[in-house]
Protein backbone atom coordinates (compact mmCIF):
# COMPACT_ATOMS: atom_id res chain seq x y z
CA UNK A 1 0.00 0.00 0.00
CA UNK A 2 1.09 3.66 -0.95
CA UNK A 3 1.78 6.07 1.83
CA UNK A 4 -0.44 8.48 -0.27
CA UNK A 5 -3.46 10.14 2.04
CA UNK A 6 -6.64 7.55 1.27
CA UNK A 7 -9.71 9.52 1.33
CA UNK A 8 -12.60 7.49 2.14
CA UNK A 9 -16.67 7.74 0.54
CA UNK A 10 -17.36 9.23 4.29
CA UNK A 11 -14.25 11.69 4.38
CA UNK A 12 -14.93 12.66 1.12
CA UNK A 13 -18.83 13.58 1.93
CA UNK A 14 -18.35 14.95 4.98
CA UNK A 15 -15.33 17.08 3.44
CA UNK A 16 -17.56 18.01 0.69
CA UNK A 17 -20.25 19.09 3.08
CA UNK A 18 -17.96 21.55 4.95
CA UNK A 19 -16.32 22.79 1.70
CA UNK A 20 -20.04 23.71 -0.22
CA UNK A 21 -22.57 23.65 3.00
CA UNK A 22 -25.08 21.70 0.66
CA UNK A 23 -24.85 18.12 1.35
CA UNK A 24 -27.77 17.78 3.70
CA UNK A 25 -27.35 14.78 6.18
CA UNK A 26 -29.93 12.64 4.58
CA UNK A 27 -28.32 12.66 1.07
CA UNK A 28 -25.13 11.95 2.72
CA UNK A 29 -26.51 8.68 4.86
CA UNK A 30 -28.60 7.70 1.67
CA UNK A 31 -24.83 8.19 -0.78
CA UNK A 32 -23.32 5.74 2.02
CA UNK A 33 -26.29 3.28 1.65
CA UNK A 34 -26.44 3.03 -1.57
CA UNK A 35 -22.61 2.40 -1.64
CA UNK A 36 -23.01 -0.05 1.28
CA UNK A 37 -25.60 -1.95 -0.77
CA UNK A 38 -23.61 -1.97 -4.04
CA UNK A 39 -20.41 -3.27 -1.95
CA UNK A 40 -22.89 -6.62 -0.95
CA UNK A 41 -23.97 -6.35 -5.26
CA UNK A 42 -20.11 -6.60 -6.02
CA UNK A 43 -19.48 -9.52 -3.64
CA UNK A 44 -22.10 -11.44 -4.90
CA UNK A 45 -21.10 -10.64 -8.55
CA UNK A 46 -18.09 -11.93 -7.75
CA UNK A 47 -19.14 -15.29 -6.32
CA UNK A 48 -20.93 -16.58 -9.52
CA UNK A 49 -21.52 -20.01 -9.91
CA UNK A 50 -19.90 -20.54 -6.30
CA UNK A 51 -22.25 -17.78 -4.65
CA UNK A 52 -25.27 -19.52 -7.05
CA UNK A 53 -26.21 -16.13 -8.64
CA UNK A 54 -25.58 -17.26 -12.26
CA UNK A 55 -28.87 -18.24 -14.89
CA UNK A 56 -32.28 -17.25 -14.70
CA UNK A 57 -34.88 -16.42 -11.95
CA UNK A 58 -37.89 -17.70 -13.91
CA UNK A 59 -39.86 -14.39 -13.61
CA UNK A 60 -40.36 -11.14 -15.80
CA UNK A 61 -40.00 -7.75 -14.87
CA UNK A 62 -42.55 -5.43 -15.96
CA UNK A 63 -40.59 -4.59 -19.17
CA UNK A 64 -41.49 -8.08 -20.19
CA UNK A 65 -37.52 -9.26 -19.45
CA UNK A 66 -36.78 -12.55 -17.80
CA UNK A 67 -35.18 -11.43 -14.78
CA UNK A 68 -31.62 -12.69 -13.83
CA UNK A 69 -31.15 -14.28 -10.52
CA UNK A 70 -28.93 -10.90 -9.88
CA UNK A 71 -31.10 -8.53 -11.19
CA UNK A 72 -33.43 -10.13 -8.58
CA UNK A 73 -30.72 -10.06 -5.80
CA UNK A 74 -29.36 -6.63 -6.48
CA UNK A 75 -32.99 -5.44 -6.12
CA UNK A 76 -33.40 -7.22 -3.22
CA UNK A 77 -30.42 -5.79 -1.57
CA UNK A 78 -31.06 -2.22 -2.77
CA UNK A 79 -34.62 -2.05 -0.65
CA UNK A 80 -33.68 -4.04 2.31
CA UNK A 81 -30.58 -1.50 2.99
CA UNK A 82 -32.62 1.68 2.00
CA UNK A 83 -35.94 0.85 3.66
CA UNK A 84 -35.01 1.41 7.14
CA UNK A 85 -32.74 4.38 7.40
CA UNK A 86 -34.82 7.16 7.74
CA UNK A 87 -33.45 9.37 4.56
CA UNK A 88 -36.30 7.94 1.89
CA UNK A 89 -39.66 8.47 1.13
CA UNK A 90 -39.99 6.12 -1.27
CA UNK A 91 -38.08 3.87 -4.47
CA UNK A 92 -38.28 2.79 -7.93
CA UNK A 93 -36.28 0.47 -9.93
CA UNK A 94 -36.26 -1.04 -13.43
CA UNK A 95 -36.92 -4.67 -11.76
CA UNK A 96 -40.38 -3.08 -10.15
CA UNK A 97 -43.74 -2.26 -11.17
CA UNK A 98 -44.97 0.40 -9.55
CA UNK A 99 -42.91 2.65 -6.46
CA UNK A 100 -42.00 1.00 -2.91
CA UNK A 101 -43.10 3.00 -0.40
CA UNK A 102 -40.79 2.58 2.79
CA UNK A 103 -43.07 0.72 5.25
CA UNK A 104 -44.97 2.75 8.08
CA UNK A 105 -42.81 1.12 11.09
CA UNK A 106 -39.78 3.10 9.29
CA UNK A 107 -39.37 6.71 9.67
CA UNK A 108 -39.81 8.87 6.29
CA UNK A 109 -37.58 10.94 4.75
CA UNK A 110 -37.65 13.36 2.01
CA UNK A 111 -35.23 11.78 -0.73
CA UNK A 112 -37.10 9.58 -3.63
CA UNK A 113 -34.27 7.03 -5.00
CA UNK A 114 -34.45 5.03 -8.51
CA UNK A 115 -32.37 2.63 -9.65
CA UNK A 116 -31.29 0.11 -12.34
CA UNK A 117 -29.82 -2.54 -9.68
CA UNK A 118 -28.51 -4.15 -12.46
CA UNK A 119 -27.63 -2.93 -15.65
CA UNK A 120 -25.94 -5.22 -18.67
CA UNK A 121 -27.76 -8.47 -17.40
CA UNK A 122 -26.93 -10.16 -20.57
CA UNK A 123 -23.38 -10.06 -19.43
CA UNK A 124 -24.22 -11.81 -16.05
CA UNK A 125 -23.33 -15.31 -17.43
CA UNK A 126 -20.40 -14.49 -19.76
CA UNK A 127 -18.18 -12.39 -16.78
CA UNK A 128 -18.34 -9.51 -18.41
CA UNK A 129 -18.80 -6.14 -16.76
CA UNK A 130 -22.25 -4.95 -15.23
CA UNK A 131 -23.33 -2.64 -12.48
CA UNK A 132 -25.96 -0.31 -10.63
CA UNK A 133 -27.14 2.78 -11.49
CA UNK A 134 -28.98 4.80 -9.27
CA UNK A 135 -30.56 8.42 -9.52
CA UNK A 136 -31.64 10.62 -6.52
CA UNK A 137 -34.52 13.26 -6.63
CA UNK A 138 -35.95 15.39 -3.37
CA UNK A 139 -40.05 14.48 -3.04
CA UNK A 140 -41.17 18.25 -3.80
CA UNK A 141 -44.97 19.35 -2.69
CA UNK A 142 -45.81 18.77 1.24
CA UNK A 143 -48.99 16.69 0.37
CA UNK A 144 -48.80 13.61 2.73
CA UNK A 145 -47.47 10.05 1.59
CA UNK A 146 -45.92 9.63 -1.99
CA UNK A 147 -47.22 8.18 -5.41
CA UNK A 148 -45.78 8.20 -8.86
CA UNK A 149 -46.37 11.50 -9.58
CA UNK A 150 -43.74 12.53 -7.15
CA UNK A 151 -40.83 10.85 -9.68
CA UNK A 152 -42.56 12.78 -12.48
CA UNK A 153 -39.43 15.29 -12.43
CA UNK A 154 -37.05 15.73 -15.31
CA UNK A 155 -33.52 14.93 -14.89
CA UNK A 156 -32.04 18.49 -14.00
CA UNK A 157 -33.58 18.16 -10.49
CA UNK A 158 -31.65 15.41 -9.70
CA UNK A 159 -30.08 15.90 -6.29
CA UNK A 160 -27.11 13.21 -6.97
CA UNK A 161 -26.71 10.07 -9.29
CA UNK A 162 -23.98 7.41 -9.84
CA UNK A 163 -23.55 4.16 -10.67
CA UNK A 164 -20.96 1.18 -9.75
CA UNK A 165 -19.62 -0.51 -12.29
CA UNK A 166 -18.26 -4.32 -11.23
CA UNK A 167 -15.46 -5.12 -13.38
CA UNK A 168 -12.05 -6.24 -13.27
CA UNK A 169 -12.13 -3.45 -10.17
CA UNK A 170 -15.25 -2.10 -8.36
CA UNK A 171 -15.68 1.35 -9.06
CA UNK A 172 -18.18 3.87 -8.09
CA UNK A 173 -18.82 7.02 -10.00
CA UNK A 174 -20.69 9.74 -8.05
CA UNK A 175 -21.87 13.61 -8.68
CA UNK A 176 -23.78 15.56 -6.24
CA UNK A 177 -23.76 18.26 -8.78
CA UNK A 178 -20.08 19.21 -7.78
CA UNK A 179 -18.06 17.75 -10.70
CA UNK A 180 -17.80 13.88 -10.50
CA UNK A 181 -15.83 11.85 -8.50
CA UNK A 182 -14.60 7.95 -8.76
CA UNK A 183 -14.29 5.49 -5.89
CA UNK A 184 -12.69 2.20 -6.01
CA UNK A 185 -13.61 -0.24 -4.05
CA UNK A 186 -10.34 -2.15 -1.81
CA UNK A 187 -11.83 -5.37 -0.76
CA UNK A 188 -9.55 -6.04 1.94
CA UNK A 189 -10.77 -3.30 4.17
CA UNK A 190 -13.97 -3.33 2.64
CA UNK A 191 -13.80 0.41 2.32
CA UNK A 192 -14.69 2.93 -0.93
CA UNK A 193 -11.48 4.48 -1.54
CA UNK A 194 -11.41 8.32 -3.60
CA UNK A 195 -9.32 7.36 -6.72
CA UNK A 196 -10.25 10.41 -8.79
CA UNK A 197 -11.98 13.81 -8.56
CA UNK A 198 -13.03 16.59 -11.47
CA UNK A 199 -13.16 13.92 -13.86
CA UNK A 200 -13.40 15.43 -17.31
CA UNK A 201 -14.38 13.73 -20.89
CA UNK A 202 -12.44 14.36 -23.65
CA UNK A 203 -14.39 16.86 -26.14
CA UNK A 204 -13.17 15.10 -29.08
CA UNK A 205 -13.14 11.30 -29.96
CA UNK A 206 -12.62 8.73 -32.69
CA UNK A 207 -14.54 6.33 -30.81
CA UNK A 208 -18.09 5.20 -30.66
CA UNK A 209 -20.50 2.87 -29.46
CA UNK A 210 -23.41 1.40 -30.51
CA UNK A 211 -25.01 -1.96 -31.43
CA UNK A 212 -24.09 -2.08 -35.02
CA UNK A 213 -26.39 -5.26 -35.72
CA UNK A 214 -29.23 -2.69 -35.60
CA UNK A 215 -27.78 -0.73 -38.50
CA UNK A 216 -30.68 -1.67 -40.57
CA UNK A 217 -33.04 -0.26 -38.60
CA UNK A 218 -31.84 3.57 -37.74
CA UNK A 219 -33.27 6.62 -38.50
CA UNK A 220 -31.29 8.52 -41.48
CA UNK A 221 -29.17 10.90 -39.42
CA UNK A 222 -27.79 7.98 -37.04
CA UNK A 223 -26.77 5.79 -40.20
CA UNK A 224 -25.38 9.51 -41.87
CA UNK A 225 -23.35 10.03 -38.47
CA UNK A 226 -22.00 6.25 -38.29
CA UNK A 227 -21.83 6.03 -42.14
CA UNK A 228 -18.99 8.84 -41.67
CA UNK A 229 -17.31 7.16 -38.93
CA UNK A 230 -16.93 4.16 -40.58
CA UNK A 231 -15.75 6.07 -43.92
CA UNK A 232 -12.56 7.06 -42.18
CA UNK A 233 -9.89 9.21 -43.44
CA UNK A 234 -11.31 9.23 -46.73
CA UNK A 235 -14.50 10.44 -45.62
CA UNK A 236 -15.91 13.77 -44.62
CA UNK A 237 -14.95 13.42 -41.25
CA UNK A 238 -11.40 13.29 -42.31
CA UNK A 239 -10.40 10.26 -39.59
CA UNK A 240 -10.42 7.12 -38.95
CA UNK A 241 -12.49 5.95 -35.93
CA UNK A 242 -12.42 2.98 -33.84
CA UNK A 243 -15.67 0.96 -32.00
CA UNK A 244 -16.16 -0.23 -29.04
CA UNK A 245 -19.49 -2.02 -27.14
CA UNK A 246 -19.59 -4.15 -24.82
CA UNK A 247 -23.82 -4.11 -24.34
CA UNK A 248 -23.39 -2.93 -20.25
CA UNK A 249 -23.96 0.71 -20.74
CA UNK A 250 -22.49 1.33 -17.41
CA UNK A 251 -19.58 0.01 -19.14
CA UNK A 252 -19.57 1.66 -22.17
CA UNK A 253 -19.77 5.14 -20.63
CA UNK A 254 -17.53 4.34 -18.13
CA UNK A 255 -14.93 3.84 -20.92
CA UNK A 256 -16.37 7.08 -22.16
CA UNK A 257 -15.43 8.81 -18.54
CA UNK A 258 -12.34 7.31 -19.01
CA UNK A 259 -10.87 8.33 -22.51
CA UNK A 260 -13.80 10.02 -24.16
CA UNK A 261 -16.09 8.62 -26.57
CA UNK A 262 -19.74 8.60 -27.84
CA UNK A 263 -22.60 6.23 -27.46
CA UNK A 264 -25.60 5.73 -29.02
CA UNK A 265 -28.94 3.81 -28.02
CA UNK A 266 -31.21 5.27 -31.10
CA UNK A 267 -35.04 5.16 -31.78
CA UNK A 268 -34.82 2.20 -34.07
CA UNK A 269 -37.22 0.41 -36.35
CA UNK A 270 -37.71 -2.86 -34.09
CA UNK A 271 -40.09 -1.28 -31.98
CA UNK A 272 -41.09 2.15 -33.44
CA UNK A 273 -43.70 3.14 -31.03
CA UNK A 274 -40.82 3.27 -28.45
CA UNK A 275 -38.68 6.33 -28.30
CA UNK A 276 -35.55 3.58 -27.63
CA UNK A 277 -34.68 0.77 -25.29
CA UNK A 278 -33.37 2.58 -22.00
CA UNK A 279 -34.90 4.01 -19.74
CA UNK A 280 -35.39 7.62 -18.72
CA UNK A 281 -35.44 8.06 -15.00
CA UNK A 282 -33.09 5.37 -13.26
CA UNK A 283 -30.63 4.98 -17.04
CA UNK A 284 -30.79 7.90 -19.09
CA UNK A 285 -30.79 10.40 -16.29
CA UNK A 286 -28.34 9.70 -13.80
CA UNK A 287 -26.14 9.05 -16.54
CA UNK A 288 -26.70 12.18 -18.55
CA UNK A 289 -26.08 14.45 -15.07
CA UNK A 290 -22.49 12.41 -14.90
CA UNK A 291 -21.57 12.96 -18.15
CA UNK A 292 -22.94 16.63 -18.14
CA UNK A 293 -21.18 17.28 -14.94
CA UNK A 294 -17.64 15.77 -16.41
CA UNK A 295 -17.64 18.42 -19.09
CA UNK A 296 -19.70 16.08 -21.87
CA UNK A 297 -23.32 16.39 -23.41
CA UNK A 298 -26.34 13.60 -23.13
CA UNK A 299 -29.59 14.29 -25.82
CA UNK A 300 -32.10 12.26 -27.18
CA UNK A 301 -30.96 13.21 -30.39
CA UNK A 302 -33.01 16.47 -30.47
CA UNK A 303 -33.49 17.34 -26.54
CA UNK A 304 -31.33 17.25 -24.12
CA UNK A 305 -31.88 14.45 -21.91
CA UNK A 306 -31.99 16.65 -18.55
CA UNK A 307 -34.81 18.75 -19.16
CA UNK A 308 -37.00 15.47 -20.39
CA UNK A 309 -40.25 15.77 -18.29
CA UNK A 310 -41.45 12.43 -17.76
CA UNK A 311 -44.54 11.04 -17.76
CA UNK A 312 -44.51 7.21 -16.55
CA UNK A 313 -42.01 5.27 -14.46
CA UNK A 314 -40.57 3.03 -17.50
CA UNK A 315 -40.42 5.49 -19.93
CA UNK A 316 -37.67 5.16 -22.59
CA UNK A 317 -35.86 7.65 -24.21
CA UNK A 318 -33.26 7.65 -27.15
CA UNK A 319 -29.83 8.36 -26.08
CA UNK A 320 -26.81 9.95 -27.26
CA UNK A 321 -23.76 10.96 -24.67
CA UNK A 322 -20.34 11.34 -24.37
CA UNK A 323 -18.06 13.91 -25.74
CA UNK A 324 -19.26 17.41 -26.67
CA UNK A 325 -18.44 17.76 -30.27
CA UNK A 326 -19.63 14.62 -31.14
CA UNK A 327 -23.19 14.83 -29.44
CA UNK A 328 -23.25 18.17 -30.65
CA UNK A 329 -23.01 16.66 -34.15
CA UNK A 330 -25.33 14.08 -33.71
CA UNK A 331 -27.96 16.73 -32.36
CA UNK A 332 -27.18 18.45 -35.35
CA UNK A 333 -28.05 15.60 -37.99
CA UNK A 334 -31.42 15.21 -36.33
CA UNK A 335 -32.11 18.59 -36.47
CA UNK A 336 -31.50 18.77 -40.29
CA UNK A 337 -33.13 15.98 -40.89
CA UNK A 338 -36.15 17.86 -39.26
P1 LIG B 1 -30.68 -4.07 -18.81
O1 LIG B 1 -30.82 -2.93 -17.86
O2 LIG B 1 -31.88 -4.98 -18.79
O3 LIG B 1 -29.40 -4.82 -18.64
O4 LIG B 1 -30.70 -3.47 -20.32
C1 LIG B 1 -29.94 -2.34 -20.65
C2 LIG B 1 -28.72 -2.72 -21.47
C3 LIG B 1 -27.69 -1.63 -21.50
O5 LIG B 1 -26.78 -1.79 -20.47
C4 LIG B 1 -27.05 -1.82 -22.85
O6 LIG B 1 -26.53 -0.62 -23.39
C5 LIG B 1 -28.13 -2.38 -23.68
O7 LIG B 1 -29.09 -2.96 -22.81
C6 LIG B 1 -27.63 -3.43 -24.61
O8 LIG B 1 -28.64 -3.88 -25.41
P2 LIG B 1 -28.37 -4.73 -26.74
O9 LIG B 1 -26.93 -5.08 -26.83
O10 LIG B 1 -29.29 -5.89 -26.58
O11 LIG B 1 -28.78 -3.85 -27.89
MG1 LIG C 1 -30.07 -1.25 -17.57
Amino acid sequence: MNSVRRVSLTQYLVEQQRAHGRIPGELRLLIEVVARACKHIAIAVNKGALGDVLGSAATENVQGEVQKKLDVIANEVLVEANQWGGHLAAMASEEMDSIHLVPDRYPQGEYLLLFDPLDGSSNIDVNVSIGTIFSVLRKVGHARGVTEEDFLQPGRQQAGAGYCVYGPQSTLVLTLGNGVALFTLDRETGSWVLTQDGARIPEDTREFAINMSNLRHWAPPVRRYIDECLAGREGARGKDFNMRWVASMVADVHRILTRGGVFLYPWDRREPDKPGKLRLMYEANPMAFIVEQAGGRATDGRRRILDIVPTRLHERVAVVLGSSNEVRRVTEYHQQAG
